[in-house]
Formats: C-alpha cells, structure tokens, sequence
C-alpha cells in the first residue's frame, strides 16, 4: 500500500466489470492518500461509484470523474489539458475500456461492429497511451510510470465467431510488447494482464442487450469477478519499483483456453 500512496491513476472503462472494481480495489489498498481519474462514456455511473469509494474509505482518496469516449480522437486529446492542476501529474493509467460486439462471422460482421471494436479496443487504447507517455517521459531515468493493459485470452487464441475481437486484442498484445522495448532505458512499466472469462457487463454488450444470450455464456461455469482481475492489476502497480509484471494470464480454474471450458451439466 506505501508504494501506492500519493499516486495519481487514470483508469479507462471505469463505470462497469474490471474497471469500477480496479477503481475501487485501489481506493482501498492506498485509502490515505491516492486520486483516482476514472473515465468512461456513462459520467453519472462515474459518479456513483466516485461516491461509492468515499463513503467506504473517506476522503483520502480524492476521485475524479471524467467522460471520456476512448474512440473519439478528440476527447482524448482534451483530455490532459482538461485535468485540474492537482490530477496533471499521472503515474499509472489502465487501459482497461474495452468491448466486443457480436459473434458474427465473416463475410457477415457489420462494418459498424468492427469499427467500434477497432477504434475502441486498439486505437483508443493506444491514443491514451500517446496522451500519457509525454508526462511519464519528463521524469528523470528516462521516465517513470505504469501502463497497464487489458488484453485477453482472446488476444492469444483466436476463436471463430470472435474474429474481430481477436484480432483487436492480439494488437493490444503488440502493441504493448514493442512498447515496452521502445522504452527500456527508462523506468516506465509496460504491463499486460489478459483475463479469461471475467463475468461482467462483457457478454451483456456482445449480444446487443441480451442478457439471456449473456448468461448462457457462463452456464455451468464459475467465471471470474471483476474484483478477482483488480487484485492482480493492483498488485502490479503496487511493486517495487524494478518489478515488471509484463505479460500474466488469469483463469477461473474452469478455463484452460478461450475453448477448453469446463462445464458443470
Ligand atoms: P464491461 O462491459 O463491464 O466494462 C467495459 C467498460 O469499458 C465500461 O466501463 C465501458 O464504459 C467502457 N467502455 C466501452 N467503450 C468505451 C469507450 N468508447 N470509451 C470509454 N469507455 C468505454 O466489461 P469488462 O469489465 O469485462 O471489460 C473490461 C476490459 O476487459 C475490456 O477491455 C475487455 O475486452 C477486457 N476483457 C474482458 C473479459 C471478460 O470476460 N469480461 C475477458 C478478457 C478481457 P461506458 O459504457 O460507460 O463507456
Ligand atoms: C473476453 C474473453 O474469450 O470471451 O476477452 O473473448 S473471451
């Protein structure tokens, strides 16, 4: 937790799943002295949940509640500029907003559905990353900083009906490898972390709403929480200093891979 303390941490997606749980998971591991920016579309789900976090750990967690649509160029451009002085100086952001639509297949996946994956999984992903560098690179060592990315088993294991998706998070992955070569002269930590099945509101937008559809999904199954993927992504932030946790898989102990799943009949 003293390693935590006085940070400043961007969290993308954080109005649902991973992200409202990383967001608090970090509130109570540094509850004396911490600000939180959380970022997503919803702005009064942000809110909420900036409530939420004072009422459980007071007010040595100041939190900031940012709209912010990780698709759209120009809000995440305004974004630094906008921050009250006090939040400017960033040490760690979650590239955690993230989504996928649909199970369609090829030559049958609607273009809109590929272009919010896209522009939302891997350009957003990597806008964020070009809004932050620069304060990171400031620092002396040649920077100081985290980036932690969301990725997913999907990102490694290709599955049919999920091609798009797949392919998005297989770019987090390269992407966020020759990052980390790009910055290796400096103290800046490039830190992947790529869930399995995680139930969330994940499998509630990938139907368009549907949540039967959704539910099927972990039938017989006992996925993930959101708050089980918070306490790895904290525990990387919360390191010392020379420890990168660069690339770490997470399953609930039904899953082996995107298909091997056991299920309880
Ligand atoms: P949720 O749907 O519960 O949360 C997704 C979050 O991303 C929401 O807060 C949503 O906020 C935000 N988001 C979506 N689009 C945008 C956007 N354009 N701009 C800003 N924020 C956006 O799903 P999860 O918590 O499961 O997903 C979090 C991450 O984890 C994603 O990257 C996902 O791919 C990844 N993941 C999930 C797994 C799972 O099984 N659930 C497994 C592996 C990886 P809002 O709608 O308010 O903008
Ligand atoms: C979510 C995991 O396998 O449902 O990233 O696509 S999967």
């Amino acid at each position: 937790a003293k390693r935590l303390e006085g940070k400043t941490i961007v969290v993308t997606g954080a109005s649902s799943g991973i992200g409202k749980s990383t967001a608090k998971e970090f509130a109570r591991t540094s509850p004396k002295n911490l600000k939180l920016i959380l970022t997503a579309r919803r702005i009064d789900a942000l809110k909420q949940i900036a409530a939420e976090i004072k009422e459980e750990v007071g007010d040595g967690v100041k939190v900031l509640p940012v709209k912010l649509d990780v698709s759209n160029p120009a809000d995440v451009n305004g974004f630094v500029p906008s921050l009250p002085e006090e939040f400017k100086e960033i040490d760690v952001l979650v590239n955690n907003a993230g989504l996928v639509k649909g199970v369609a297949q090829a030559p049958g996946i609607e273009p809109e559905d590929i272009n919010v994956m896209f522009n939302t999984n891997v350009t957003g992903l990597i806008n964020m990353t070009q809004a932050i560098l620069p304060i990171f690179k400031k620092r002396d060592e040649g920077g100081r900083g985290d980036i932690i990315n969301i990725g997913s088993i999907a990102g490694r294991e290709p599955y049919s009906g999920g091609s798009i998706y797949c392919a998005t998070k297989a770019a987090v992955r390269s992407f966020t490898d020759a990052l980390r070569k790009e910055l290796i002269a400096s103290r800046i930590r490039i830190i992947e972390i790529d869930p399995g099945q995680v139930e969330t509101e994940f499998s509630v937008v990938r139907f368009y709403g549907d949540k039967s559809k959704a539910d099927a999904v972990y039938k017989g199954c006992e996925p993930l929480t959101g708050d089980d993927i918070a306490e790895v992504i904290v525990f990387a932030a919360g390191r010392r200093e020379n420890v990168v946790i660069a690339d770490t898989l997470v399953f609930p102990s039904h899953q082996a891979s995107a298909g091997v799943m056991h299920r309880k009949s």
